[in-house]
């Protein structure tokens, strides 16, 4: 090999190891099974990485990969026409009225995971769903009143629009506190809970974000 070619071949082998690290996105990633959360109940916020080359970079397929290897989960896409679909995430495959379905910040995208290209800061959901007359689940968001000990859920729809989530329960390690409000807010308060998360759940709908 000339010393030109050799010169070449160090800079490609250079630029090949740079350029994943370069691409890494920190995006918030969480994973919620049928009955309990596969990865980042939390959504804390992780490096995304785009492996593959013909994609749009960091894109919400890359999201879920990322987090299953973060989390040593199984996923499985399958081609459809349509482009890739995620058939399985976890032990549930998709079957009938049932599947995985993911949102970017509260919406889901009308599209294929690889077809929404992510953002610095993003937070992508991916959900065990099962779907009736009325369409699929809404997704539960949990929040902190100000500095207390108090918690206001919401739930959001498809289109990313939130309403009260009336009747949501919070789960404080094996304590259950329901919430009040009868129209504007479902919010509880659960006192000291020193290293607890807290969790808020509602029937029909997927399981909230946790939260110290
Ligand atoms: C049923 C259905 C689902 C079910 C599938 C359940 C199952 N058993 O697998 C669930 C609710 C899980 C689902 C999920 C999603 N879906 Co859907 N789904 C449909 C629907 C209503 C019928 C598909 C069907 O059964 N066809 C009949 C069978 C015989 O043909 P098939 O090719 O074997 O169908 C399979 C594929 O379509 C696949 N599939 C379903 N949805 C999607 C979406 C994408 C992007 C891909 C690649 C494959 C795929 O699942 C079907 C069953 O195995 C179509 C609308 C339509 N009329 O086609 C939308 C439709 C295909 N879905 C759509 C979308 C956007 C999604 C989601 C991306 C939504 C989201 N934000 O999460 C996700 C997929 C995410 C993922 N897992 O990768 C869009 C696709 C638009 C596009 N141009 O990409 C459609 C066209 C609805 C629409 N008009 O917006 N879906």
């Amino acid at each position: 090999m000339s010393h030109r070619l050799i010169v070449v071949a160090a800079a490609l082998v250079a630029a090949l190891l740079v350029v994943p690290a370069a691409f890494a996105l920190k995006v918030h990633v969480r994973v919620e099974g049928k009955e309990r959360t596969i990865f980042g109940p939390t959504a804390a916020l992780i490096d995304v990485t785009s492996p593959r080359a013909n994609a749009l970079p960091e894109n919400a397929l890359d999201a879920l990969e990322t987090a299953s290897v973060l989390g040593e989960f199984y996923y499985h896409v399958t081609q459809s026409g349509f482009g890739p679909y995620v058939d399985q995430v976890g032990r549930y495959a998709a079957v009938g009225q049932t599947g995985w379905v993911f949102k970017v910040n509260g919406a889901s995208p009308p599209v294929g995971a690889d077809q929404v290209r992510l953002q610095a800061g993003d937070t992508v959901l991916w959900y065990w769903a099962q779907f009736g007359s009325a369409g699929g689940p809404k997704t539960l968001v949990l929040s902190r009143v100000g500095k207390t000990t108090c918690y206001r859920v919401t739930s959001q729809d498809d289109n990313g629009m939130v309403t009260p989530a009336l009747g949501a329960v919070l789960h404080v390690g094996k304590r259950t506190v329901k919430t009040q409000g009868a129209t504007q807010a479902a919010v509880a308060c659960v006192g000291p809970h020193r290293g607890l998360l807290v969790r808020a759940t509602l029937d029909g709908a997927v399981r909230s974000n946790a939260l110290p």
